[in-house]
C-alpha cells in the first residue's frame, strides 16, 4: 500500500464526482427534473478539492450559489444533494433550499447563499463565535470574483483583520461575474492585493492545478492557526460552462473557452499521475464505473424520494403577528 499514490488517486476520484455529479444534473435539468437555478462548477473542481485537504472536521466552510463541488468535497453524501436539486424531502435542506442553498450543520458546512457576497460576512461571524468560544476552528469562505465588488467583501476584511479572525478568504476568480469580465468592474484586477489595504496576508494561485492550490492552502492555513490572522488566498481558474443554465454567453469567444480548457484540472491531474507512474493502466476505467455507480444511485435516492407534505408549507416559517 503506497499512501501517497491511494492519496492523489483519491484527489482525483473526488474531482471526478464533482465532475460526473454536474453533468449528470445538467442532464436532468434539461429533462425538466430540476428546476430553479442550476450554477455549474465545471473547470473549478481543484480549487474545492485542492483547498478542502487543508482543512478539519472543527473548521467551518461557506460557499456561494455555485457550491455543489464544495459540498461533495466537504464530505457531503452524494444522494441527499440530488434530492435537493429534485427539491425533494430527503434533499440535505428538506428540498427547500435547491441547488443553490445545501447545508449540513454536522459536517459544518453553512452554504450555499444566493446573494453574491452573501457569505463573506456570515463566515466573519462564524469564525468569531469560535474565537470567543476559544475553539481552534478556521473558517473558510470561498467566493467569485464578482464578490469582490460587494461592500460586504470590504466590510468582512476589515472586521475580520480589526479582530484578528480565523478565517481563510478563497477567492475562485473565474475571470467572469456572469457577463461582465474582470477588467470591466475592477480599477486592481490582482484580487490578492486587495487585502494589503486591510494588512491581511495574501497570494495567488493557479486555480487549474490542484496541488498548487492544496500546498497554498496548506501554507494559509498554517498561517491562521498560528495566530496570523486572516488570510485571503485568489485561486485563478476558469468555469467551462455558462454562468448558469439560462446564458448564451454572448460576453466570451469560444477560443477563450477551448484554451482553457486545455488546462482542464481532471485532464491535466490524470496525466500527471500516468506520468508518475501512479495511475495504472485501467484505474481510471474502474474510477469511472465507481463514480457513474454513486451518480446513478443519487438519481435513484432522488426519485424515490417523497415530495414535502403540503400540511408542512407553514411549517419552520415565523412571522410577527
Ligand atoms: C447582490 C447581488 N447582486 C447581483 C446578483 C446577480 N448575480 C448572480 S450571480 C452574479 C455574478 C457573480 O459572479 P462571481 O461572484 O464572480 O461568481 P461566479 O458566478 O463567477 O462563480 C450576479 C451579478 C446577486 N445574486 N446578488
Amino acid at each position: 500500500m503506497n499512501s501517497g499514490r491511494d492519496h492523489a488517486v483519491a484527489l482525483l476520484h473526488q474531482m471526478l464526482r464533482i465532475r460526473r455529479f454536474e453533468e449528470k444534473s445538467a442532464e436532468l435539468y434539461t429533462k425538466g427534473k430540476i428546476r430553479g437555478f442550476l450554477h455549474l462548477y465545471i473547470g473549478e473542481e481543484a480549487v474545492a478539492v485542492g483547498a478542502m485537504q487543508a482543512l478539519t472536521a472543527e473548521d467551518a466552510v461557506v460557499a456561494t450559489y455555485r457550491e455543489h463541488g464544495h459540498a461533495l468535497a466537504r464530505g457531503m453524501t452524494m444522494g441527499p444533494l440530488m434530492a435537493e436539486l429534485y427539491g425533494k424531502a430527503n434533499g440535505c435542506s428538506r428540498g427547500r433550499g435547491g441547488s443553490m442553498h445545501f447545508y449540513d450543520a454536522g459536517r459544518r458546512f453553512y452554504g450555499g447563499y444566493a446573494i453574491v457576497g452573501e457569505g463573506l460576512p456570515v463566515a466573519v461571524g462564524l469564525a468569531l463565535a469560535d474565537q470567543m468560544r476559544k475553539r481552534s476552528a478556521i473558517t473558510a469562505c470561498f467566493f467569485g470574483d464578482g464578490a469582490v465588488a460587494e461592500g460586504e467583501f470590504h466590510e468582512s476584511l476589515n472586521l475580520a483583520a480589526l479582530w484578528r479572525l480565523p478565517v481563510l478568504f478563497i477567492c475562485e476568480n473565474n475571470l467572469y461575474a456572469m457577463g461582465t469580465a474582470l477588467h470591466r468592474h475592477q480599477s486592481q484586477t490582482d484580487i490578492a492585493r486587495k487585502a494589503e489595504g486591510y494588512g491581511i496576508a495574501n497570494t495567488a494561485v493557479d486555480g487549474m492545478d490542484l496541488l498548487a492550490v492544496k500546498e497554498a492552502t496548506r501554507r494559509a492555513v498554517e498561517f491562521i492557526r498560528v495566530g496570523g490572522g486572516p488570510f485571503l488566498l485568489e485561486a485563478r481558474t476558469y468555469r467551462f460552462r455558462a454562468h448558469s443554465m439560462y446564458d448564451p454567453e454572448l460576453y466570451r469567444d469560444k477560443g477563450e473557452v477551448e484554451a482553457w480548457k486545455q488546462k482542464d484540472p481532471i485532464v491535466t491531474f490524470t496525466a500527471r499521475l500516468q506520468k508518475e507512474g501512479l495511475l495504472a493502466e485501467g484505474d481510471l476505467a474502474k474510477m469511472e464505473t465507481v463514480v457513474d455507480t454513486e451518480v446513478a444511485e443519487a438519481v435513484a435516492f432522488a426519485e424515490a424520494g417523497p415530495w414535502e407534505p403540503v400540511e408542512d408549507l407553514t411549517k419552520d416559517v415565523t412571522s410577527p403577528r
